[in-house]
């Protein structure tokens, strides 16, 4: 599938024009070839949540930072197991790791580094649809490949799982995470090119916690009463089986986005959780191919965000609900101490993903939720020694089918085109002139949202001209920390800033609708050495 520049202009033009027309955003289930199970079919609440077990570290080894200190050395394996995610349901089968969906849980300290053996022991043929028409998935490539991702994490290039870096099974890659990072949920995930979203939608990811002693001092509840929720969505066919819709071309059966019917939070569709009339801590993680969360409680109860992907934030923020795009993490605390003996459920939107079962008896809680977390330094935005403008677009067919997205109207192997020198401050003007929100995520860096501001896309696109059509938006409290994934949403200017620091080497940023990532709404990045001023 290659298109002329001058195709490429035309296909552009018509789909801005396409934008004109309201239209709705596809959450609904994609179609599939096979029935599909109805979760609501199911009896609700009748499974305990389960929680990923701890990863043991096997061995220590000298670091590779410094060869004097000795830092732990894990070794996960990537491979095929069944596992129930419901009490009537038959044994699903999934990809994942340590043998657990979602995998293991690694347990960290910020300035203690860890080295990981990932290695591949998957079957030699893979059982989702593989899409050779995709750029790094032709059919001259391996049907099974994989690499790991630790997203969030400030991870040296050779470590960082590059999209290209994937190996078959019977091969493995050794990386190191020196974690020189605050506080904070990360995860690892699958990133081979070309079948990444399939990758991860068969279960290859997992949980990477990082602790520090800022977040230590301030007693926030622990223990048995911290939680990790870990919610995506998929599809079941009449036999429990994954079920990934493919398109209406059985030779190119990629397809735009992914919305599963069936909700799963750490595994499980519907389970419960007992607890106690206390505060708990739940850290959240959106691993979904493609939906958005929006996350309440049947009570309507105000509850705390007090952290977001890259750590704390300076303060807790009172939240009715949550948005959560695809790679996004919340840091919440929820107080059920004056619900004593109530049924409270979590629901996405309207839709009921787990219960909690509130205790009878009274306990006195011995946590805190601090008025004050940690304090985050603003970037000004004469720090930045550059600003980039990058376009986010989606190229059409004449009959208004996506076939491909492109950041920066640049195709993946396009040389790189933005080459940040190292320790030096960027701000990244995100133009989404596309219908869809697009979580934009940046490899190594972590940075702050500066604001978003609707522009007319249309006349962005076909005339260049940048024309505002409102005033610039602030982001919300609750995502004014540290980010490393941002919602750039339709028809607006989402702006970022960065220092780029740690490491010099190629990374790549992308968007986090793994559909998207995988047909090329993906780009190298390089951080390069020279002067800052
Ligand atoms: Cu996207």
């Amino acid at each position: 599938m290659s298109i002329t520049r001058r195709q490429f202009v035309h296909r552009a033009s018509f789909a801005a024009a396409a934008m004109m027309m309201p239209q709705t955003a596809p959450h609904f289930p994609a179609q599939t070839s096979k029935p599909t199970l109805d979760p609501e079919s199911l009896t609700k609440f009748v499974d305990p949540l389960p929680i990923p077990k701890i990863a043991r570290a096997s061995q220590t080894r000298p670091s590779p930072a410094d060869s004097r200190a000795k830092v732990p050395y894990y070794r996960m394996e990537m491979s095929e197991f069944r596992a129930q995610v419901h009490r009537d349901m038959k044994p699903t089968r999934f990809w994942g790791m340590g043998g657990a969906f979602p995998g293991s849980t690694f347990e960290t300290k910020t300035g203690e580094g860890v080295i990981v053996e990932w290695a591949n022991a998957l079957p030699t043929t893979h059982f989702l649809p593989i899409d050779h028409h995709l750029h790094g998935a032709e059919a001259d490539k391996p049907a099974v490949r994989a690499v790991v991702h630790l997203h969030g994490a400030k991870t040296p290039p050779d470590s960082d799982g590059y999209p290209e870096d994937w190996y078959v099974p019977g091969k493995s890659a050794t990386y190191f995470y020196p974690n020189q990072q605050d506080a904070t949920l990360l995860w690892y995930h699958d990133h081979a090119m070309g079948i990444n979203r399939l990758n991860v939608y068969a279960g290859m990811f997992g949980l990477f916690i990082v602790r520090d002693e800022v977040e230590s001092s301030l007693n926030l509840p622990q223990g048995s009463c911290e939680i990790p929720l870990v919610l995506c969505d998929r599809m079941f066919d009449l036999e429990s089986q994954l079920l990934y819709p493919a398109s209406n071309y059985p030779d190119k059966p990629w397809v735009p986005e992914v919305f599963g019917n069936a909700v799963l939070i750490n595994g499980k569709l519907f389970p419960y959780m007992a607890v106690a009339p206390r505060k708990y801590r739940f850290r959240v993680l959106n691993a979904a191919n493609g939906r958005f969360f929006h996350l309440s409680l049947s009570n309507g109860d105000v509850f705390h965000q007090i952290g977001t992907d890259q750590g704390l934030l300076p303060a807790p923020v009172p939240i009715r609900q949550v948005q959560l795009a695809p790679g996004e993490r919340a840091d919440l605390v929820v107080d059920f101490a004056e619900h004593a003996g109530a049924e409270i459920v979590l629901r996405d939107d309207f839709q009921p993903v787990m219960q909690f079962r509130v205790d009878k008896r009274k306990i006195t809680d011995p946590s805190s939720l601090p008025t004050t977390l940690r304090p985050i330094t603003r970037f000004a935005e004469s720090d930045a020694i550059k600003t980039r403008t990058l376009t986010l677009a989606e190229v059409d067919d004449l009959v208004q089918n996506p076939v491909i997205m492109l950041l920066n109207n640049t195709r993946w192997s396009a040389p790189v085109t933005e080459n940040p020198l190292l320790n030096s401050v960027e701000i990244w003007n995100l133009m989404n002139v596309t219908d869809d929100s697009h979580p934009i995520h940046l490899h190594l860096v972590r940075f702050q949202i500066l604001d978003r501001r609707r522009f007319d896309a249309f006349a962005y696109q076909n005339e260049n001209i940048l024309r505002f059509r409102g005033a610039a938006v602030p982001p919300e409290p609750y995502e004014a920390g540290w980010k490393d994934t941002v919602r750039a949403d339709s028809g607006m200017v989402t702006r970022i800033i960065m220092r780029f620091e740690g490491f010099t080497g190629r990374y790549v940023w992308h968007c986090h609708i793994l559909e998207h990532g995988d047909n090329e709404m993906m780009r190298p990045y390089e951080v390069i050495a020279g002067e800052t001023k």
